[in-house]
Protein backbone atom coordinates (compact mmCIF):
# COMPACT_ATOMS: atom_id res chain seq x y z
CA UNK A 1 0.00 0.00 0.00
CA UNK A 2 1.15 3.90 -0.93
CA UNK A 3 0.24 7.19 0.15
CA UNK A 4 0.15 9.96 -2.55
CA UNK A 5 -0.19 13.09 -3.19
CA UNK A 6 -1.35 15.40 -5.92
CA UNK A 7 -2.48 19.14 -6.39
CA UNK A 8 -4.41 21.58 -8.03
CA UNK A 9 -5.92 19.79 -11.10
CA UNK A 10 -8.08 22.69 -11.84
CA UNK A 11 -10.17 20.78 -13.95
CA UNK A 12 -7.87 18.42 -15.92
CA UNK A 13 -10.16 15.73 -15.09
CA UNK A 14 -8.91 13.61 -18.15
CA UNK A 15 -5.14 14.18 -16.63
CA UNK A 16 -6.35 13.24 -13.00
CA UNK A 17 -7.67 9.96 -14.88
CA UNK A 18 -4.37 9.69 -16.70
CA UNK A 19 -2.45 9.62 -13.50
CA UNK A 20 -4.44 7.55 -11.48
CA UNK A 21 -4.00 5.02 -13.81
CA UNK A 22 -0.17 5.35 -14.15
CA UNK A 23 0.62 4.97 -10.26
CA UNK A 24 -1.75 1.93 -10.82
CA UNK A 25 -4.09 3.49 -7.59
CA UNK A 26 -6.03 0.83 -5.55
CA UNK A 27 -8.18 0.61 -3.05
CA UNK A 28 -5.45 -0.50 -0.51
CA UNK A 29 -3.80 2.71 -1.92
CA UNK A 30 -4.14 6.19 -0.14
CA UNK A 31 -4.84 9.20 -2.03
CA UNK A 32 -5.12 13.31 -0.55
CA UNK A 33 -5.67 15.90 -3.39
CA UNK A 34 -4.12 19.19 -1.98
CA UNK A 35 -7.41 21.26 -3.40
CA UNK A 36 -7.92 23.56 -6.39
CA UNK A 37 -9.98 20.70 -8.09
CA UNK A 38 -11.87 23.12 -10.12
CA UNK A 39 -11.39 26.22 -12.15
CA UNK A 40 -8.94 27.47 -15.07
CA UNK A 41 -9.68 23.64 -16.73
CA UNK A 42 -12.32 22.24 -18.93
CA UNK A 43 -13.38 19.74 -16.40
CA UNK A 44 -15.14 21.32 -13.66
CA UNK A 45 -17.97 19.33 -13.34
CA UNK A 46 -16.35 16.33 -14.05
CA UNK A 47 -13.70 16.97 -10.81
CA UNK A 48 -16.73 17.87 -8.83
CA UNK A 49 -18.81 14.69 -9.47
CA UNK A 50 -15.64 12.57 -9.41
CA UNK A 51 -14.91 14.26 -5.32
CA UNK A 52 -18.89 14.13 -4.97
CA UNK A 53 -18.46 10.24 -5.35
CA UNK A 54 -14.73 9.56 -4.43
CA UNK A 55 -14.21 6.12 -2.69
CA UNK A 56 -12.98 5.96 1.08
CA UNK A 57 -9.77 5.54 0.55
CA UNK A 58 -9.17 9.22 -0.94
CA UNK A 59 -8.95 12.21 1.10
CA UNK A 60 -9.68 15.66 -0.11
CA UNK A 61 -8.69 18.91 1.41
CA UNK A 62 -9.95 22.57 0.68
CA UNK A 63 -7.77 25.18 -2.04
CA UNK A 64 -8.48 28.68 -2.42
CA UNK A 65 -10.52 28.16 -5.48
CA UNK A 66 -13.02 25.78 -3.85
CA UNK A 67 -13.23 28.34 -0.55
CA UNK A 68 -14.26 30.88 -2.94
CA UNK A 69 -17.05 28.59 -4.93
CA UNK A 70 -18.64 28.28 -1.45
CA UNK A 71 -18.39 31.53 -1.02
CA UNK A 72 -19.84 32.67 -4.20
CA UNK A 73 -22.95 29.90 -3.80
CA UNK A 74 -23.43 31.70 -0.11
CA UNK A 75 -23.89 35.41 -2.13
CA UNK A 76 -26.35 33.52 -4.28
CA UNK A 77 -28.62 31.88 -1.74
CA UNK A 78 -27.94 35.58 0.60
CA UNK A 79 -29.30 37.66 -2.32
CA UNK A 80 -31.84 35.17 -3.12
CA UNK A 81 -33.46 35.46 0.80
CA UNK A 82 -32.98 39.15 0.44
CA UNK A 83 -34.34 39.73 -2.63
CA UNK A 84 -37.40 37.47 -2.07
CA UNK A 85 -36.61 35.68 -5.39
CA UNK A 86 -38.08 32.28 -4.13
CA UNK A 87 -35.82 30.68 -6.82
CA UNK A 88 -36.93 26.83 -7.22
CA UNK A 89 -33.58 25.02 -6.11
CA UNK A 90 -34.17 22.33 -8.81
CA UNK A 91 -35.01 23.97 -11.68
CA UNK A 92 -32.06 24.67 -13.76
CA UNK A 93 -33.82 27.97 -15.26
CA UNK A 94 -34.34 29.35 -11.93
CA UNK A 95 -30.54 28.79 -11.21
CA UNK A 96 -29.33 30.70 -14.05
CA UNK A 97 -31.41 33.61 -13.33
CA UNK A 98 -30.40 34.08 -9.56
CA UNK A 99 -26.64 33.88 -11.41
CA UNK A 100 -27.10 36.51 -14.03
CA UNK A 101 -29.07 38.77 -11.23
CA UNK A 102 -26.01 37.87 -8.40
CA UNK A 103 -23.24 38.32 -11.22
CA UNK A 104 -25.15 42.34 -11.94
CA UNK A 105 -25.35 42.86 -8.12
CA UNK A 106 -21.69 42.00 -8.02
CA UNK A 107 -20.83 44.40 -10.89
CA UNK A 108 -22.46 47.27 -9.13
CA UNK A 109 -21.19 46.53 -5.68
CA UNK A 110 -25.23 46.07 -4.59
CA UNK A 111 -24.24 43.34 -2.12
CA UNK A 112 -22.77 43.48 1.50
CA UNK A 113 -19.96 45.02 1.85
CA UNK A 114 -18.07 41.77 3.12
CA UNK A 115 -18.61 40.00 0.01
CA UNK A 116 -17.21 43.02 -2.56
CA UNK A 117 -14.23 40.41 -3.15
CA UNK A 118 -16.60 37.65 -3.95
CA UNK A 119 -16.58 36.62 -8.04
CA UNK A 120 -16.71 33.52 -9.92
CA UNK A 121 -13.83 34.89 -11.53
CA UNK A 122 -13.28 32.02 -14.03
CA UNK A 123 -17.07 31.74 -15.13
CA UNK A 124 -17.06 28.51 -13.49
CA UNK A 125 -20.30 28.85 -11.59
CA UNK A 126 -21.48 30.58 -15.16
CA UNK A 127 -20.46 27.55 -17.30
CA UNK A 128 -21.76 24.74 -15.03
CA UNK A 129 -25.25 26.06 -15.11
CA UNK A 130 -25.24 27.23 -19.04
CA UNK A 131 -23.53 23.88 -20.01
CA UNK A 132 -24.29 21.41 -17.72
CA UNK A 133 -27.80 22.85 -16.50
CA UNK A 134 -27.28 22.22 -12.98
CA UNK A 135 -29.11 24.09 -9.77
CA UNK A 136 -28.96 25.95 -6.62
CA UNK A 137 -29.56 22.31 -5.30
CA UNK A 138 -26.49 20.84 -6.71
CA UNK A 139 -23.99 24.51 -5.86
CA UNK A 140 -25.66 24.03 -1.85
CA UNK A 141 -24.56 20.43 -2.21
CA UNK A 142 -21.07 20.86 -3.46
CA UNK A 143 -20.96 24.39 -1.50
CA UNK A 144 -21.66 21.66 1.91
CA UNK A 145 -19.01 19.49 0.54
CA UNK A 146 -16.45 22.17 0.44
CA UNK A 147 -17.08 22.99 4.03
CA UNK A 148 -16.04 19.54 5.15
CA UNK A 149 -12.71 20.15 3.42
CA UNK A 150 -10.35 20.16 5.96
CA UNK A 151 -7.92 22.87 5.59
CA UNK A 152 -4.97 20.14 5.94
CA UNK A 153 -3.46 17.01 6.90
CA UNK A 154 -1.11 15.62 9.61
CA UNK A 155 0.49 12.19 9.25
CA UNK A 156 3.18 10.33 10.49
CA UNK A 157 5.70 9.23 7.20
CA UNK A 158 8.11 7.00 8.72
CA UNK A 159 8.42 8.51 11.98
CA UNK A 160 8.09 12.14 10.54
CA UNK A 161 5.82 14.48 10.73
CA UNK A 162 4.02 15.76 7.41
CA UNK A 163 1.68 18.20 6.87
CA UNK A 164 -0.37 18.32 3.55
CA UNK A 165 -2.31 21.55 2.93
CA UNK A 166 -3.18 23.22 -0.68
CA UNK A 167 -1.08 26.49 -0.02
CA UNK A 168 1.21 26.87 3.27
CA UNK A 169 1.60 25.33 6.54
CA UNK A 170 2.64 27.30 9.55
CA UNK A 171 3.21 26.52 13.42
CA UNK A 172 1.38 29.57 14.45
CA UNK A 173 3.65 32.91 15.40
CA UNK A 174 3.15 36.83 14.77
CA UNK A 175 5.73 36.99 12.06
CA UNK A 176 3.87 33.96 9.95
CA UNK A 177 0.19 35.98 10.33
CA UNK A 178 2.00 39.82 9.52
CA UNK A 179 0.38 39.61 5.74
CA UNK A 180 -2.69 37.35 6.73
CA UNK A 181 -5.95 37.95 8.41
CA UNK A 182 -6.31 33.98 9.66
CA UNK A 183 -3.99 31.17 9.99
CA UNK A 184 -6.74 29.57 7.38
CA UNK A 185 -6.18 32.56 4.82
CA UNK A 186 -2.24 31.16 5.08
CA UNK A 187 -3.08 27.44 4.50
CA UNK A 188 -4.80 28.82 1.55
CA UNK A 189 -3.16 31.40 -0.37
CA UNK A 190 0.63 31.55 1.22
CA UNK A 191 3.19 31.77 -1.50
CA UNK A 192 6.85 32.41 -0.64
CA UNK A 193 5.55 32.64 3.10
CA UNK A 194 5.23 28.95 2.68
CA UNK A 195 8.84 28.95 3.45
CA UNK A 196 9.88 31.59 4.95
CA UNK A 197 7.78 31.96 7.77
CA UNK A 198 6.11 28.57 7.60
CA UNK A 199 7.07 24.79 7.82
CA UNK A 200 7.30 22.60 10.21
CA UNK A 201 10.40 21.55 12.77
CA UNK A 202 11.67 18.03 11.62
CA UNK A 203 9.17 17.38 9.08
CA UNK A 204 7.80 18.04 5.67
CA UNK A 205 5.17 20.23 4.53
CA UNK A 206 3.79 19.12 1.03
CA UNK A 207 1.53 22.20 -0.98
CA UNK A 208 0.64 23.28 -4.26
CA UNK A 209 -0.92 27.05 -4.92
CA UNK A 210 2.04 28.03 -7.12
CA UNK A 211 3.17 26.90 -10.32
CA UNK A 212 6.28 25.42 -10.38
CA UNK A 213 6.10 26.42 -14.62
CA UNK A 214 5.82 30.03 -14.11
CA UNK A 215 8.64 32.03 -14.37
CA UNK A 216 8.03 34.67 -11.71
CA UNK A 217 7.31 32.63 -8.96
CA UNK A 218 9.32 31.79 -5.96
CA UNK A 219 9.35 27.92 -6.54
CA UNK A 220 10.24 28.51 -10.71
CA UNK A 221 11.83 24.86 -12.08
CA UNK A 222 10.44 24.57 -15.29
CA UNK A 223 7.38 22.40 -14.31
CA UNK A 224 8.85 19.87 -12.24
CA UNK A 225 8.40 19.78 -7.96
CA UNK A 226 9.66 22.37 -6.50
CA UNK A 227 11.96 20.71 -2.91
CA UNK A 228 13.44 22.54 -0.93
CA UNK A 229 15.30 21.72 2.76
CA UNK A 230 15.51 24.22 5.73
CA UNK A 231 18.71 22.67 7.67
CA UNK A 232 17.32 25.33 10.64
CA UNK A 233 13.93 23.50 11.13
CA UNK A 234 14.78 20.34 9.50
CA UNK A 235 11.97 20.53 7.49
CA UNK A 236 11.45 19.45 3.58
CA UNK A 237 8.93 21.58 1.85
CA UNK A 238 7.20 19.98 -1.65
CA UNK A 239 5.51 22.59 -3.92
CA UNK A 240 3.67 19.92 -5.99
CA UNK A 241 1.77 22.08 -8.24
CA UNK A 242 3.38 21.64 -11.89
CA UNK A 243 1.05 23.91 -13.68
CA UNK A 244 -1.29 20.82 -15.43
CA UNK A 245 -3.65 23.68 -16.84
CA UNK A 246 -1.13 25.69 -18.73
CA UNK A 247 -0.11 22.37 -20.40
CA UNK A 248 -1.38 23.26 -24.09
CA UNK A 249 0.59 27.10 -23.58
CA UNK A 250 3.61 26.58 -21.07
CA UNK A 251 5.79 23.85 -22.61
CA UNK A 252 6.62 21.53 -19.33
CA UNK A 253 3.87 22.28 -17.68
CA UNK A 254 2.55 18.88 -16.46
CA UNK A 255 0.41 16.94 -13.53
CA UNK A 256 2.18 15.94 -10.47
CA UNK A 257 1.88 13.19 -8.37
CA UNK A 258 4.43 12.29 -4.99
CA UNK A 259 4.51 9.15 -3.46
CA UNK A 260 5.22 9.73 -0.06
CA UNK A 261 6.54 6.56 1.06
CA UNK A 262 9.78 7.08 -0.99
CA UNK A 263 9.06 10.79 -2.44
CA UNK A 264 9.24 9.10 -5.74
CA UNK A 265 7.45 11.39 -7.75
CA UNK A 266 4.86 10.70 -11.16
CA UNK A 267 4.51 12.83 -14.25
CA UNK A 268 1.77 12.81 -16.75
MN1 LIG B 1 -4.58 27.74 -5.21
Amino acid sequence: MSLYVMSDIHGCYDAFLSMLEKIGFSDTDELILAGDYIDRGPQSYEMLQWIERRPPNVCVLRGNHEAEFAAYVELMLLLNRREKLDTDFSSPEDTAALYHSVKYWVRHRITPESSFDVFDLYGTIESLSKQQKITLGDLCRWADMIREMPYYKKLDVGGRICIIVHAGYAEWNEKAVEDFESREQFYLYAREESIRSGGVKNGTVVAGHTPTILKKEFSYTGGKVFRRYDAKKDCVFYNIDCGCVFRDILPGARLACLRLDDETIFYV
